[in-house]
């Protein structure tokens, strides 16, 4: 049970045009058009080293292991939303390989990005099964990866709940962009389906109303706020860093529904150019990222524009002064 409370703890194009007099930018200049996924899955065998023994690369065979062909097909999807909907390379916008370890340890409640590669255990039975069965989870993992080589936000107090958020927003919008659901069709859960049937849960964490995605009698109620008056100030888990990130989440998920359509779109692409244009700090507090999200809406959209209103009163929404 203590483990398994630990893993929720955790748990513009530019066209140039032909008569433009300007020239073209230059070709150092040019963002390097994505390439496809150089993926790498390995499988730890319930030992804790990493990275294990390596079971399926880049264009091989399915191997027949669950875990292995999840982790491989959640990479590339996560791959894909990048490259498709953001023009970014993988984690580092530079192709970076992607790695996983599945089977790591024995009855391991949690997955992980350890700064190199993703880590995936199979749960305990009991609580948690294998966790490389949420689509969200596998990219909220590899979100880790992006958030480490743009934004690098600290893991910790409100820049490390801004952290995770930005897991969980990429995570959901991965699960959507797969399955082509709109912000209205999205079910908005992050880990949906790790559960054991015994657990009184949908999720790990529910980003349209944080504090509702479980209630159990092992893992007790989903502590997440949905708005500053209810922001909890705490020592553990580097200052609830899966906690508060309800806060953020929440913004998120105003934003899409107030907008309409697929979240990836404008959402996205706000969240996405405010955790990669270089104007966040790595100890951002939720103050400096909701202006940021609100200075991105405006360089992307323009002033008071429909998705700049929608920021500004999302953020508002939660109370998260401006
Ligand atoms: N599942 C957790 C996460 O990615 C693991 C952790 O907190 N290190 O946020
Ligand atoms: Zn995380």
């Amino acid at each position: 049970a203590r483990a398994a409370k630990e893993a929720l703890g955790h748990v513009k194009t530019v066209h140039a045009s032909r008569t433009q007099a300007k020239p073209d930018t230059p070709p150092a200049l040019r963002p390097a058009k994505p390439g496809p996924p150089n993926r790498t899955v390995y499988d730890a065998q319930g030992a804790e080293t990493l990275p294990g023994k390596l079971v399926r690369k880049e264009g091989g065979a399915a191997t027949g292991d669950a875990a292995a062909d999840e982790a491989y097909e959640g990479l590339g999807h996560t791959h894909r939303l990048y490259a498709d909907v953001f023009g970014r390379d993988s984690i580092d916008g530079q192709g970076l390989p992607l790695d996983a370890t599945v089977h790591f340890g024995r009855l391991y409640d949690n997955a992980f990005w350890d700064g190199k590669q993703m880590v995936f255990g199979d749960g305990d039975g009991a609580v948690f099964g294998r966790f490389t069965a949420s689509l969200s989870v596998i990219g909220h993992e590899l979100a880790h990866g992006v958030t480490q080589f743009s934004a690098g936000l600290a893991y910790r107090n409100q820049a490390g709940a801004l952290n995770e958020s930005m897991s969980d927003v990429f995570g959901a919008l991965v699960e959507q962009y797969v399955g082509n659901q709109s912000a209205a069709q999205a079910s908005w859960l992050i880990g949906e389906g790790l559960f054991t049937p015994e657990v009184q849960g949908q999720a790990l964490r529910s980003m349209k109303a944080p504090g509702t995605a479980y209630d159990d009698d092992v893992l007790g109620k989903d502590p997440q706020p949905d708005s500053m008056d209810s922001y909890v100030r705490t020592s553990a888990d580097n200052g609830g860093v899966h906690i508060n990130s309800g806060i953020p989440n929440r913004a998120f998920y105003l934003v899409a529904e107030a907008l309409g359509g697929n979240a990836w779109d404008a959402p996205g692409r706000i969240w996405y150019e405010t955790l990669t244009n270089g104007s966040l700090s790595t100890t951002a507090t939720f103050t400096v990222f909701a202006r940021a999200t609100a200075a991105a809406a405006v360089e992307l959209f323009g002033t008071d524009t429909k998705e700049h209103d929608a920021v500004r009163r999302a953020w508002e929404t939660v109370k998260v002064k401006l």
